[in-house]
């Protein structure tokens, strides 16, 4: 790939530009091919992958049944998106935007589609009035720090993720703007947790929820290769604290490794459809490959 390019007055489509996820990349939405999706006997059918968008939502659902919301039941069915599952026509008819995570409400008269990882949060928040306080003024913190994430993690991931660990030439304009930017953003949310003990203050949120899988797992070292040192996170001394306090938390453990398909065998729960699947049904109980 070179990176002397001067663009063509129109833009075509070159199939062979390469680099990760080039495979499933397209400029043209809707279905592929026909597939129905899955239904279990649960009230929510979460068509998903353990990616840090995914995390959001099964760590949402593991903190309601956590908080003793037994109405937040659900099935995590597996939604392989280097395999194209995304483009099936009846996660389409889920997901118009066909990416993960989906979520299909079936509990009422007629099922109730939501898509976009901070939409599921606010949906979920508001149907079980939990983890988005009331209050108008901790109410606008939350979502403006859900918005905040929502708006920033395309930057992380899109930006920084895609230029450092995936892009098929590493283009030092790139890097250098992308890691600026996230070193930024980890700023941001360390001056806020030094002087308070969640994102958007005293409560645990939603925006807690939608932040860490992407900022958590980033000073964790989770993500995009060695960019833990790259980034130098360990500079962020209240994001750490953040990240090791949410990740004590049960719910954010099993939340985690739902629809998970890399990592440690025991880390990987390729399907939820029992509470008791965390014991029975990961990989290293099953062992059989995704
Ligand atoms: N803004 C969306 C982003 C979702 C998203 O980018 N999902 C990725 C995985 S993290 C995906 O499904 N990619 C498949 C594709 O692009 O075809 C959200 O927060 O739900």
């Amino acid at each position: 790939m070179s990176t002397d390019y001067t663009p063509p007055k129109v833009w075509t489509w070159n199939k062979a530009s390469g680099g990760q996820f080039a495979n499933i990349n397209r400029p043209i939405a809707g279905p592929t091919h026909e597939k129905e999706l899955p239904v279990g006997r649960h009230p929510l059918q979460l068509y998903s992958l353990a990616t840090p968008n995914g995390q959001k939502v099964t760590i949402m659902l593991e903190e309601l049944l956590a908080a003793g919301h037994t109405g937040a039941e659900y099935d995590a069915w597996l939604i392989k998106i280097g395999e194209g599952m995304q483009f099936g026509s009846g996660f389409v008819e889920v997901n118009p935007n066909s990416k993960i995570p989906a979520l299909l409400d079936r509990s009422g008269p007629k099922p109730i589609r939501v898509f976009e990882s901070g939409s599921i949060l606010v949906y979920l928040a508001e149907k079980f009035g939990a983890f988005l306080p009331k209050e108008p003024a901790a109410r606008a913190e939350t979502l403006s720090w859900l918005f905040w994430q929502m708006g920033s993690g395309p930057y992380l991931g899109g930006g920084f993720g895609h230029f450092y660990a995936y892009a098929p030439a590493k283009i030092e304009y790139a890097i250098d703007r992308f890691a600026m930017e996230v070193k930024r953003q980890l700023d941001v949310l360390d001056r806020q947790l030094a002087d308070n003990e969640f994102v958007a203050g005293a409560d645990y949120t939603i925006a807690d929820m939608a932040i860490w899988p992407w900022y958590g797992g980033l000073v964790k070292g989770w993500q995009y290769g060695d960019s833990a040192t790259f980034l130098s996170v360990h500079e962020y001394k209240h994001v750490n604290r953040w990240a090791d306090q949410l990740l004590a938390r049960p719910a954010v453990k099993r939340g985690r490794i739902v629809n998970r398909v890399q990592g440690e065998p025991h880390s990987q729960l390729h399907e939820r459809h029992e509470a008791s699947d965390f014991d029975t049904k990961t990989q290293d109980k099953i062992g059989k490959p995704a």
